[in-house]
């Protein structure tokens, strides 16, 4: 045994040596050494050798396939080394000559993660907290303490991603809201930006993997106005001109009152054109006053403390800040529609 393990590797270093190209190299290094190889193939066999016996052929295989590994290793070094001689070596190379200009690119931010950023700045100079939440969320806080049990329709306005686990893509950032309750000592104020993901087939403006911002104020007394004025400051400072909104009745088994926030179309100026569908306003976020059942979840007292929500579609908002007619561009990774938005982020 031990005499055929030698012989195998003294053959293999041989063919190793003789090698002029990779290929050959990869060839001889497979036929000893691969899945199939002769050297693998006694490793294989060592099952059927007595015990005392097998500790050392077993190390004498590994040793000889270590001595065939490291060979190819430093004939394959050689073989390069060559390669790249001959080539320097070739006539009409010449080494004195410019190199061809390299592209400046640099890096800049996504869109979506600049108008992030912005949103961010807003609210944390109004004493926001900006806790970051899991992507991969439990059944619990996506729906059960958003007020959808399982049975609820509501669940099927939101397509999930399910793991094998019974755990959930997250299917927006709502299930934040339980998880700041439980965090945070109330009265307080958050907003937990991040990536989303729905089972959904996608079209210009529907993605099944987007950004959302979800907002939660938690304090005595709170009403619909005050929700409507920092929406208005927040979207005043996005888009750096004056925005007129208006709340339509809404609903979401999390939020009582619930709304759809529309703002006037800023194209047409509330005229009607074709990107407000001559309507004159555009749909922008949804929102609402927390639901009592959802304060419970948190673990607060609905008779003590009331709370206002939104969640704004972050990479809809930067389709309508950056004009962008399709929400694929955004995941596409293309280098020509990512090159547009300059460093720091406006384009
Ligand atoms: C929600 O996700 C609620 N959680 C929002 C909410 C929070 C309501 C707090 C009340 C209180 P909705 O499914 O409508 O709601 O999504 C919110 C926003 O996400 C939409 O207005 C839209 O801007 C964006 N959005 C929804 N689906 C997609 C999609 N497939 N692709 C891109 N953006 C989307």
């Amino acid at each position: 045994m031990f005499d055929d393990i030698q012989k195998l590797e003294e053959q293999a270093v041989q063919a190793i040596n003789k090698a002029m190209d990779l290929d050959t190299l990869r060839k001889i290094e497979t036929e000893y050494t691969g899945k199939k190889g002769s050297i693998t193939l006694l490793l294989k066999g060592l099952g059927k050798m007595a015990p005392e016996e097998r500790k050392a052929a077993g190390m004498a295989c590994n040793n000889a396939k270590q001595a065939v590994l490291s060979a190819s290793e430093f004939r394959k070094n050689e073989i390069t080394e060559n390669e790249i001689k001959k080539q320097l070596d070739a006539p009409g190379f010449d080494p004195t000559l410019p190199s061809i200009p390299v592209k400046q690119m640099s890096g800049n931010f996504h869109p979506v993660s600049t108008i992030s950023f912005s949103v961010e700045k807003v609210f944390e100079k109004l004493g926001f907290k900006i806790p970051d939440y899991f992507e991969v969320e439990s059944e619990w806080f996506n729906f059960e303490a958003l007020n959808i049990p399982g049975d609820h329709p509501a669940r099927d306005m939101q397509d999930t991603f399910w793991l094998k686990n019974g755990s959930l893509l997250r299917t927006h950032t709502s299930p934040g809201q339980a998880r700041a309750m439980k965090e945070f000592k109330p009265p307080f104020r958050a907003i937990f930006p991040g990536r989303v993901f729905r089972y959904e087939r996608t079209d210009a403006s529907h993605e099944h993997t987007f950004h959302q911002v979800e907002g939660l104020m938690i304090d005595k007394n709170l009403s619909v106005s005050n929700l409507i004025a920092i929406m208005k400051l927040l979207l005043e400072a996005i888009f750096e001109q004056e925005i007129t909104i208006r709340l339509r009745p809404g609903y979401f088994p999390f939020v009582e009152p619930g709304f759809e926030l529309d703002i006037q179309c800023m194209t047409c100026g509330g005229s009607g054109c074709p990107v407000c569908k001559h309507s004159g306003w555009v749909e922008l976020l949804p929102c609402g006053l927390v639901h009592p059942e959802v304060l419970k979840a948190g673990g607060l007292d609905p008779d003590e403390w009331t709370g206002w929500a939104f969640g704004l579609g972050l990479t809809r908002l930067a389709m309508m800040k950056y004009k962008i007619n399709h929400i694929t561009h955004f995941m596409s990774g293309d280098l020509r529609f990512l090159s547009q938005f300059k460093a720091g982020g406006a384009r």
